[in-house]
């Protein structure tokens, strides 16, 4: 059955993927599953409607026959164990790269979140200064780290996993900020995951939407 995802009708991103509907729309394409997009405006994400399926009035969901899913890492986890092609068949490879699935999600992405909201939204607060080395480091001390497990590698743990897929998503909000140049091996293993047929094709449907948004 084809699974339809919600999107926002207007991404305050401007088409630069970097809404989570894009991890959602990149392992449907790593898998070849075709998908139908919803797109929600902000109101309509708060209406009873769409908490019904998701219960924070977010983006993205997933909906498959009976199945209505929220959160994107649990999405790409499922469509991942429906499909072949985005975690390994050997059962101890499978469990690392679903280790690397939560690594992104909650260890990799937190200081990424706190490095946006100290420069988006604390830029006029007067400790603003004081506190960004703080966040900064703490997410140097988590890319230095990484960046030390990947080595010379093009993918964390053999083959390329949903582990991959969402630790990517989750760095690509740092491309804007420079830092991710700091650790060359990380912003390669980033343009590698980019360059992959499935996630052009998931980045170019995104963007149309937000084409067609702006020149309605
Ligand atoms: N943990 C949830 C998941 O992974 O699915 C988080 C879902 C979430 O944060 N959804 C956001 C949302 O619906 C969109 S992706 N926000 C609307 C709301 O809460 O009312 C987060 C996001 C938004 C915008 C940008 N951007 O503009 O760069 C990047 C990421």
């Amino acid at each position: 059955m084809k699974p339809t995802i919600t999107a926002f009708a207007q991404s305050p991103d401007r088409g630069r993927g970097l809404a989570r509907d894009m991890q959602v729309r990149w392992a449907l394409e790593e898998v070849g599953q075709p998908y139908d997009v919803r797109l929600v405006s902000f109101e309509e994400m708060k209406q009873d409607a769409h908490r019904a399926l998701h219960p924070f009035g977010q983006i993205p969901t997933y909906e498959e026959g009976d199945l209505a899913l929220f959160e994107s890492g649990a999405i790409v986890f499922h469509i991942a164990e429906r499909h072949r092609g985005l975690l390994p068949d050997d059962a101890n490879a499978r469990a690392r790269a679903i280790a690397w699935m939560f690594a992104a999600l909650s260890t990799i992405e937190p200081p990424i979140i706190d490095l946006g909201i100290a420069m988006l939204m604390e830029r006029t607060e007067s400790w603003h200064e004081q506190r960004l080395p703080f966040v900064q480091d703490r997410l140097r001390a988590r890319l230095g780290a990484l960046s030390e497990r990947l080595g010379e590698a093009d993918w964390l743990d053999g083959a390329f996993s949903a582990g991959d897929l969402l630790t990517i998503s989750v760095m690509r909000r740092l491309n804007a900020s420079g830092i991710l140049q700091e650790y060359p091996n990380l912003a390669a293993y980033v343009i590698r995951g980019e360059a992959r047929p499935a996630f052009r094709r998931a980045f170019e449907a995104q963007l149309a939407v937000f084409t067609a948004s702006s020149s309605a």
